[in-house]
């Protein structure tokens, strides 16, 4: 079985923006290419639309006023079976599991909790192509509009 070279969609979420740097540090040192790269601010029918599959959940309005709360770093990532080597350098969702069940993973050294849980992977080949569509446009869309400010000082 050999492996096959995929591209996935990974995302810094707003609490491990200031350690953007070690974080993609370790993309980069377990063997990724980063091939697309943009901060940006979501403004919640952005967040919404991104996290549609989840509407009925009870951690819904959470999530995206997590999502919301400052600037993200969104990331085009190829590799070889990136979206699953991806998500298991990320860890388990909540960032107590991950300390225990996977210490070196990205949540567990950069995440906080279930729902401040440092970054994002997409789920499958299928979700990659959406959410790489919805940050990165192939064509004609503009992509998330940002139209929010990136910061609150002056
Ligand atoms: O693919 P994951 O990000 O690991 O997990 P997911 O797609 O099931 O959920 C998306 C995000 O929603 C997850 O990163 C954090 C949040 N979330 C998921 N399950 C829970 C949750 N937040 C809270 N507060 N409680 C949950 O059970």
């Amino acid at each position: 079985v050999g492996s096959r070279k995929e591209k996935t969609l990974a995302l810094i979420k707003p609490d491990a923006v200031p350690k953007m740097g070690s974080i993609i540090e370790a993309i980069i040192v377990s063997g990724f290419t980063i091939t697309k790269a943009k901060m940006v601010l979501l403004s919640r029918a952005e967040a919404m639309d991104f996290y549609s599959e989840h509407q009925s959940k009870s951690f819904f309005h959470d999530l995206i006023t997590f999502m919301t709360s400052g600037p993200i770093v969104a990331m085009e990532v190829i590799g070889d079976d990136a979206v699953s080597s991806w998500r298991k350098l990320l860890g388990p969702t909540n960032c107590s599991v991950a300390r225990s069940e996977s210490p070196e993973s990205i949540r567990a050294r950069f995440g906080t909790d279930g729902t401040k849980n440092a970054a994002h992977g997409s789920d499958s080949i299928t979700s990659a192509a959406r959410e790489l569509e919805f940050f990165f446009p192939s064509s004609g869309g503009r992509g998330p509009k940002n139209t929010a400010k990136f910061s609150q000082s002056t």
